[in-house]
């Protein structure tokens, strides 16, 4: 089947972080990682998507029914005038981080993002292709109210809910990032029609740090390899089919590969060719959306597997 791109990754979005010291650091999510995916993505047959759609409206209603009023409020203010950025401590991650600032036009750019997930799952509903918003900022740590690991907005919950306005009774979100999806599981909370399953690393020292466990949490201790990763997201992909999905939304990682600088595994790029064979042979509409993957080298490949499976 296709596989329709929609770009959106704005140059200024996340210029640096700050570490637990206040002081700042380059941010490693950076605009070359859409470049990279991009061209893989392209090298595994997927195309460019067309220009269209109903432009920003229907991405700015979506995540003002995700989001808190004052939360996007807040996005919308920016930062205080002479400043480029600021750290702001309300509504960061509960208890979890302060290291994600709200630079000046995070605004538009996180909103750019969310648009361009509308757009994709505009396309996937409607034209029976898959499709891959490849943004940046990342979503799946923004909760209803906060932002956190360099997310804003959930581009991922706005996708799903997207899919089910056209149509899907239940959306199921399979979160394959390296990190927990802390802020879509808030996001999706006692919503059923949203089942959520993740695999991730349950490390202590992995943000999110600390989380319950639930069914379709598929938290790993120590670097799987390809075989028992394979497993899990085989159990996770199970689990959202137990629910009855007739949709899903793929939160994309690949901070699950090796030399990732914020990631612990050491699986191959390659692996994303049998992920993607596995979710496209569930023969559901899918979309796609950009979460996180730092390591440069490797994102080119794993693009690249990944479309050659779901395009064959
Ligand atoms: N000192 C995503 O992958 N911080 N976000 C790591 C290391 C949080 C990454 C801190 C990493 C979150 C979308
Ligand atoms: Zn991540």
């Amino acid at each position: 089947m296709s596989l329709y791109v929609v770009v959106s990754g704005g140059s200024g979005a996340l210029p640096f972080t700050v570490v637990p010291s206040g002081e700042q650091v380059a941010s490693k999510e950076v605009p070359e990682r859409i470049e990279l995916i991009l061209a893989g993505l392209l090298d595994g047959g997927a195309v460019l998507a067309p220009a269209g759609g109903r432009g920003l409206g229907r991405a700015e209603r979506l995540v003002a029914e995700v989001h808190e009023a004052a939360f996007l409020d807040h996005l919308r203010g920016g930062v205080p005038v002479g400043a480029d950025s600021a750290v702001d401590h309300a509504f960061a991650a509960p208890g979890l981080e302060q290291e994600t600032p709200i630079t000046r036009d995070i605004w538009a750019t996180a909103l750019a993002a969310a648009a361009a997930a509308v757009r994709a799952a505009e396309l996937t509903a409607r034209q029976n292709v898959h499709g891959y918003a490849l943004v940046r900022p990342p979503g799946h740590h923004a909760g209803p109210g906060w932002h956190g690991g360099y997310c804003f907005l959930n581009n991922t919950v706005v996708a799903a809910r997207t899919l089910r306005e056209e149509g899907a009774a239940r959306v199921g979100i399979l979160d394959l990032d390296y990190h927990l999806g802390n802020g879509t599981l808030a996001c999706v909370a006692g919503d059923p029609t949203l089942p959520y399953a993740s695999v991730h690393s349950a490390d202590p020292v992995d943000f999110p740090y600390r989380f319950a466990p639930a069914p379709g949490l598929f938290g790993v201790r120590g670097a799987p390899g390809t075989d028992g990763y394979l497993a899990l997201v085989k159990d996770a992909v199970s689990h959202l089919r137990r629910e009855t999905v007739d949709a899903l939304v793929v939160s994309v990682g690949y901070d699950v590969l090796r030399g990732d600088p914020y990631g612990s595994w050491s699986l191959p790029p390659e692996v994303f060719g049998p992920v993607a064979a596995l979710v496209a042979g569930q023969r559901l509409p899918t979309v796609f959306v950009q979460e996180g993957g730092y390591g440069l080298p490797s994102l080119r490949g794993a693009a690249r597997a990944l479309a050659l499976e779901v395009t064959r």
